[in-house]
């Protein structure tokens, strides 16, 4: 059993089930815990000072090329100051990283069949009932299996504060062994009331169209509830399309459950998953005046002219995903 430790996770539902799941193995809460992007991680290495605490636990967070040098050279700082460090993802990784951190004395624990907490119940304790509960609630969402209803009930409580302070209060509630109770219900209820809200709202912003024979649902992006993610089933199912597409003025973003759509994100300069992408896409000056003023007309045009352009430029190819329906 541990003394003491530092957490470093993802800010997000599943870096607060890893970290909860740490703490329900070890049988103690961090001493301190960060809440980070991966591409921030290095900067919170670097400037970390031990103080008599010998192992940090980082979950949850990937890596990338352009921060992996400053990351190393921040773990072989805390290796030859005495820590152990634990790194438990999910994400993907070059094989050159992992080897790397392992000959720096990193324990890492990559598989990229499960969510940020699932490796930790896996490799941890995946005797206990609580762990594998939270983990399998987090990994419906995260990994997009949708094969828990805890975890769309769970997402909702996390994500309806965005303090840090509300986080840390949810590991505690977990590593105590509760998933569920009268304040996460009335939170629930609260935050499905404003989605529900959200939904009524939401097709005074979009427009459908039909382009290489699929249809197309555009959207200029809405204040509030519901996210991106229901919002796009509801309008998709609502209007029988095969896309999903939302532009906020800076980015677009493209959904689907049956068309690869990450090649009209690349198609922009973007990137992401065949069924979830996204790229830059600044709409013009005006049109965002406009829009500010609640004129959504002329901006939805524009996005919606350089949707058909790339769909027509691209053509249409079908995706087939055995964790969506
Ligand atoms: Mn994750």
């Amino acid at each position: 059993m541990e003394m003491s430790y530092y957490a470093i996770v993802h800010n997000d539902f599943d870096g607060t089930a890893s970290a909860s799941v740490y703490a329900r193995a070890v049988g103690s809460l961090p001493k301190s815990i960060w809440f980070t992007e991966p591409t921030r991680v290095h900067e919170l290495l670097s400037k970390l000072e031990l103080r008599g605490v010998n192992t940090v636990i980082l979950a949850d967070l990937g890596l990338n090329e352009s921060t992996f040098s400053s990351v190393l050279k921040a773990v072989r700082r805390l290796k030859a100051e005495g820590a152990t460090i634990k790194w438990f993802d999910h994400h993907v990784w070059k094989e050159e990283w992992k080897r790397q951190l392992q000959e720096a004395g990193v324990e890492v624990h990559h598989d990229v069949t499960t969510c940020g907490a699932g490796v930790i119940n896996k490799v941890m304790n995946p005797e206990d009932e609580i762990s594998r509960k939270l983990a399998s609630a987090d990994c419906s969402v995260d990994i997009w299996l949708h094969n828990d209803p805890l975890g769309e009930k769970l997402r909702r409580v996390v994500e309806n504060n965005r303090d840090f302070q509300w986080k840390k209060k949810l590991i505690e509630t977990f590593y105590q062994g509760t998933l569920w109770n009268d304040e996460f219900q009335r939170i629930l209820e609260e935050q499905v009331d404003r989605e529900l809200r959200g939904y009524k709202e939401l097709e005074k912003y979009a427009k459908v169209v039909e382009v290489n024979g699929i249809r197309v649902v555009i959207a200029i992006r809405w204040k509030g509830p519901p996210d991106i993610s229901y919002a796009s089933q509801y309008l998709m199912t609502r209007n029988r399309a095969d896309v999903f597409v939302s532009a906020n003025g800076k980015s677009i973003s493209f959904r689907s459950n049956n068309v690869d759509i990450r090649r009209f994100a690349v198609s922009l300069g973007g990137g992401g998953h065949p069924l979830a992408a996204g790229a830059a896409l600044r709409i013009p000056f005006f049109l965002r005046m406009l829009r500010r003023f609640g004129i959504r007309g002329p901006a939805l045009n524009w996005v919606t002219n350089v949707v058909i352009d790339v769909i027509q430029r691209e053509g249409v190819v079908r995706y087939e995903s055995k964790s969506m329906h």
